[in-house]
């Protein structure tokens, strides 16, 4: 097995066995037949990259009926509006700036920008979120980003001050091509900002679900500041966000342009010491999650074999990896709750446990709730607090299985 970046070899370290699409819902009673791939992970050992074994065409993923919606969390806004208003006031100053957003899915973030009267052009390849986003006075090209959209975007609007990729650039296996399309579309002084989740907090919690289809990196400073460097680039800003279960964004400038800040040499130090490339400290995260495996399926066929009511709330798309691994069905689990429309009325992909409109949770509480969306969990448990006021428990599996009552 060769690594996606740098050809090197894989070390697989975690294995999942047959996974759906993650965020593919299925119609009740539709005879369509399911896409299963092998979700197994690896690291090069080369480049510190760690990354997914085998890749899912990205059209299956992402298209007209994608599902998932950036404004469907609260803290999401407003992470988003506070990044978009920094931008505003750092990057954005100059006479007539641009930015472009790769991923911009509901125009969540370009939205303030557009609001702000601001050039922008957000990069969408799925066509239903990508429409939401122009419904907000977006400007939106339903495209994915890749070495040519780049001379497309650049013979049409002049290079941008900034580009910018939040929860997409560990989406996208064809990261030369991304970089090759940053290096064409970005002034001599621009940036490239972009986060994902990080390496470290999925490693220190065992938070193995953030390891599905779409995930196909799992970035790290050691790994991005040897991408950035094989592309002409340097690492100058890192910052370590709460949002997600923990996120790292990365500032990275053409080299020599910028003065790295004094946090990029802290963290590679803080990666190295926790020996975050080592197969050793993969293989023990491996252990965790079969460990928490064990003890989710036991815990929640004891509370069926007792007859207490299960729901869960949040039809993520990271759940897809917890409900099948683990073998989770509607026996263990009614149905799952979740805001977002094109979920509703359908079933969550390969384990089929019914997803309902939040109003369904209340009517009659549970006793238990798995708390599938745990990433959300305090702007959930802030509007949940009448379910803990009527006995009900939260059963959490990050960092490991334990119920919560408040
Ligand atoms: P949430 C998706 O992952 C997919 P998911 C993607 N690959 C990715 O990286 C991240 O997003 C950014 C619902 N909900 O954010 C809404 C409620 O019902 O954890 C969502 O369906 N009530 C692009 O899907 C889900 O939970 C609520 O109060 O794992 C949350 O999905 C809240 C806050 C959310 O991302
Ligand atoms: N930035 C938002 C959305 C993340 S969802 C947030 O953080 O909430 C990831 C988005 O990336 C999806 O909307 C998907 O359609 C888009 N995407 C996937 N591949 C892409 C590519 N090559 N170029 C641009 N966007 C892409
Ligand atoms: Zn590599």
């Amino acid at each position: 097995m060769a690594c996606r970046i740098c050809s090197g070899r894989l070390h697989p370290f975690a294995d999942f066995g047959r996974q759906p699409l993650s965020d593919a819902f299925v119609i009740p009673g539709d005879p369509g037949e399911e896409f299963f791939f092998h979700l197994a992970v690896g690291l090069c050992v080369a480049c510190s990259t760690v990354q997914l074994l085998e890749e899912v065409p990205r059209e299956r993923m992402f298209h007209e009926g994608y599902p998932y919606l950036s404004s469907g969390s609260s803290v999401m806004r407003e992470h988003f509006q506070s990044l978009a208003k920094r931008l505003l006031t750092t990057e954005l100053t100059g006479p007539d700036p641009f930015v472009v957003e790769l991923g911009c899915n509901d125009g969540t973030m370009l939205s303030v920008v557009a609001d702000a009267g601001v050039r922008h052009l957000g990069v969408e390849p799925s066509g239903g979120v990508a429409d939401v986003a122009a419904a907000k006075g977006v400007r939106v090209r339903k495209d994915f980003f890749e070495a040519g959209t780049a001379a497309g975007i650049l013979a049409a609007d002049g290079p941008a001050d900034v580009v910018y990729a939040a929860n997409t650039l560990c989406h996208i296996p064809y990261l030369d091509s991304i970089m090759e399309g940053v290096d064409t579309l970005l002034r001599p002084g621009g940036v490239f900002v972009f986060e994902d989740p990080y390496l470290g907090d999925i490693v220190e919690r065992a938070s193995f679900d953030q390891i599905y289809d779409e995930h196909f990196y799992f970035f790290s400073a050691t790994s991005v500041s040897g991408l950035a460097r094989r592309h002409g680039f340097e690492l100058v800003d890192v910052e370590r966000l709460p949002v997600h279960g923990g996120e790292v964004r990365y500032t990275l400038a053409r080299r020599g342009a910028r003065t790295p800040a004094p946090a990029v040499a802290e963290l590679l130090a803080a990666e190295e010491a926790a020996a975050l490339a080592e197969p050793a400290t993969l293989h023990r995260f491996a252990a965790r999650v079969a460990d928490t495996r064990e003890r989710l399926v036991t815990l929640l066929t004891g509370l069926r074999e007792q007859g207490a009511r299960v729901y869960g709330y949040g039809a993520t798309a990271k759940s897809a990896t917890v409900l099948n691994y683990c073998g989770i069905g509607p026996e263990l689990v009614s149905f799952v709750c979740d805001t977002t429309p094109a979920k509703q009325g359908r079933l969550t992909p390969g384990s089929h446990i019914p997803v309902r409109d939040p109003e369904a949770f209340a009517d009659p509480y549970p006793d238990y709730a798995l708390l599938l969306a745990w990433n959300h969990a305090e702007e959930i448990m802030a509007k949940e607090t009448e379910f803990a006021r009527a006995g009900g428990t939260w059963i959490r599996y990050v960092p490991e299985v334990h119920l919560v009552r408040a």
